[in-house]
């Protein structure tokens, strides 16, 4: 018997799992203390910064707001990152601060050697590079340059006539060639008055894609990559990478499985390789630094071919396997449920096919995605074991973890009772579609309270303050109503809490090298409540136990052999004791 309870279907509609319904615990699963040999250790695992270091992402327009302007910006991000600092985060991954109009909040960028005016000058960005130096870590520019923005006066130049040498920057049809559908709903092809011809745009269509098979078009990317570089910052994390080689054929798509659409049409292009290796060639290789994809699209047995040790192209990606893991046929707001199987397969999976050769980002979530703690856990009852067990699983998958601004306090989804209140153009152009078919707005409402992006762009929740202590004026988008008790003050000053429980997680990651470098096994026989794995080199073998549940998991085959070391529960009186509602341990075995 096995009823496959469901894991998670949004927040709103989650029905909890129990642990009445799971299979019997296997034992043999167990694997009995065994140090991998000699052998089994790959030597050739190159140790890197950017393996070791834990990266924290701040999205710049809900992070702080030093003017009282109602938006974060660079002088915000000065002010906290002593806060960054003590939380013990070793890279930041700032997300797109050049000049833009803000369609879609920066990822539309008009010139990529400038500031955006809302956010501070020149200045004040060289202020946080030093800043963020000074105190040992590191910082990684947002690389958008799959598109720019229909302002930048590339796309000016080029609209103006067929003869004008930027024409050729980007992709232009006399009719649409295919029935392609931008990521954000509509025709991927716009008509352009001025230009008398449509161009692409996979997203907004005030996005118009770059034309990658331009040489000229590769050089400009180069060189302001450079620029940002011999400014000091150390790395990129790049913006829909496996996009930029399109199918030149321009085939025809078929809707039914919208996911489909993007890995074997608008990603892993013909020439993408060879676009990643020239730029390793023209840019990488000549600096100390880190690249990580976005990998929106790559399947797992194509990820070693950006991210493959001797490739030369990608430090590593970001998979997308369990952020898209509830999108149903009909895409993100057409909601699945989804078991804790299948989530954990998505690990184990890219973990296999990465191997000892590439290298892998570990997420949960990002400016993209639902909050984690509302998503995979439980944000009501127990938010904050919930939010502590899924930092023990962020920060001991094998990859470099990234986490995201506010999961360090628990921030949760929000809920907004209109469609006003939100910001996102994901959401404007999708409910103007929704509206034109007819379809039931409450519904629609429904999947956008569990899918928006706006869930994690509310502002980021300093105090209890007035306007949670982001702004001294009215804030771009409204913070969420919860900011009262979720707040860094209230967790600063509260030894158990969320704050200090990644501190403490940070801090013994980096003591425990197996975390790092170790070899992963998942051990916990497919169960529906448990997530279990193993992380074992030289030195030792940990494992771990994630209850993904409400109840006590009570037959864990844990043995005298097995020493707690943390958690986010007290420690249990003997190791194998039950799992509490949402426990996480970690154990060392002796061997
Ligand atoms: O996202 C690309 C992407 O494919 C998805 O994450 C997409 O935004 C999501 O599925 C929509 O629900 C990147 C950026 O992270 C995103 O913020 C930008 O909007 C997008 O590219 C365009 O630059
Ligand atoms: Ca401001």
């Amino acid at each position: 018997m096995d009823p496959s309870p469901v894991f998670f279907a949004g927040n709103a509609i989650a029905e909890r799992n129990t642990t009445s319904g799971s299979r019997a615990f296997s034992e043999s699963l167990y694997i009995k203390a065994q140090k991998l040999s000699e052998s089994q250790i790959d030597k050739g695992m190159k140790q890197h910064w950017w393996k070791e270091g834990v990266i924290y992402q701040i999205y710049p327009r809900s992070f702080m707001d030093s003017n009282g302007d109602g938006i974060g910006d660079l002088g915000g991000i000065l002010q906290k990152l002593d806060y960054l600092q003590e939380l013990g985060i070793d890279i930041i991954w700032l997300s797109p601060i050049y000049q833009s109009p803000n369609d879609d909040n920066g990822y539309d960028i008009s010139d990529y050697r400038s500031v955006m005016d809302e956010f501070g000058t020149m200045a004040e960005f060289d202020a946080v590079l030093e800043g963020i130096h000074q105190r040992d870590m590191k910082l990684v520019m947002d690389l958008v340059v799959n598109h720019t923005s229909d302002e930048h006066h590339w796309f000016q130049q080029a609209r103006s006539s067929p003869d004008n040498p930027y024409r050729d920057y980007y992709i232009w049809q006399p009719e649409p060639p295919n029935n392609w559908q931008s990521m954000f709903g509509g025709s991927a092809w716009q008509y352009d008055e001025q230009a008398g011809a449509y161009y692409l745009h996979l997203f907004t269509k005030k996005q118009p894609d770059l034309n990658w098979e331009n040489p000229q078009v590769r050089r400009e990317v180069y060189d302001l990559m450079r620029f940002w570089l011999d400014k000091g910052v150390d790395g990129f994390r790049m913006d829909v990478i496996p996009m930029i080689s399109k199918r030149l054929s321009w085939p025809d798509a078929d809707y039914s499985d919208f996911n489909k659409v993007v890995e074997e049409l608008y990603c892993n292009g013909p020439r993408v390789h060879e676009f990643l290796q020239e730029m390793h060639e023209e840019v990488m290789a000549h600096y100390d630094m880190m690249t990580v994809g976005e990998g929106v699209g790559i399947p797992p047995e194509k990820a070693n071919l950006y991210v493959g040790k001797d490739r030369n192209e990608l430090d590593m990606i970001f998979h997308f396997g369990h952020m898209f893991i509830d999108h149903g046929p009909g895409g993100k707001f057409d909601i699945v449920d989804v078991d804790l199987n299948t989530f954990k397969d998505i690990f184990t999976k890219w973990d296999r096919a990465i191997g000892n050769d590439g290298w892998l980002n570990i997420y949960l979530d990002n400016h993209d995605f639902p909050r984690l703690v509302s998503r995979f856990g439980n944000d009501d009852e127990y938010r904050v074991e919930s939010a502590k067990m899924l930092a023990i699983l962020l920060l001991s998958l094998r990859g470099t973890p990234c986490l995201y601004q506010g999961t360090e306090i628990g921030m949760t989804n929000v809920a907004f009772p209109s469609f006003d209140d939100y910001r996102d153009v994901e959401i404007k152009n999708n409910v103007a579609i929704w509206q034109k078919e007819g379809r039931n707005m409450e519904t629609m409402l429904g999947a956008v309270h569990v899918q928006a992006r706006d869930n994690v762009r509310t502002p980021m929740q300093w105090s209890a303050d007035s306007q949670a202590g982001f702004s001294t004026g009215s804030p771009w988008i409204k913070v969420n109503p919860n900011y009262q008790t979720i707040n860094v003050e209230a967790d600063r000053k509260n030894p158990d809490s969320i704050f200090h429980f990644y501190r403490e997680m940070l801090a013994f990651r980096k003591k425990h090298k197996a975390l790092i470098y170790g070899s992963y096994t998942q051990v916990d026989g497919g169960r529906n409540d448990l997530y279990a794995y193993r992380r074992e080199d030289a030195d030792g073998s940990y494992l771990i136990v994630l209850n993904f549940t409400d109840d006590p998991i009570s037959d864990l085959p844990v043995d005298n052999g097995y020493t707690w070391l943390t958690g986010n529960y007290p420690a249990p009186g003997a190791a194998s004791d039950a799992l509490r509602p949402w426990e996480g341990r970690v154990y060392r075995q002796s061997s």
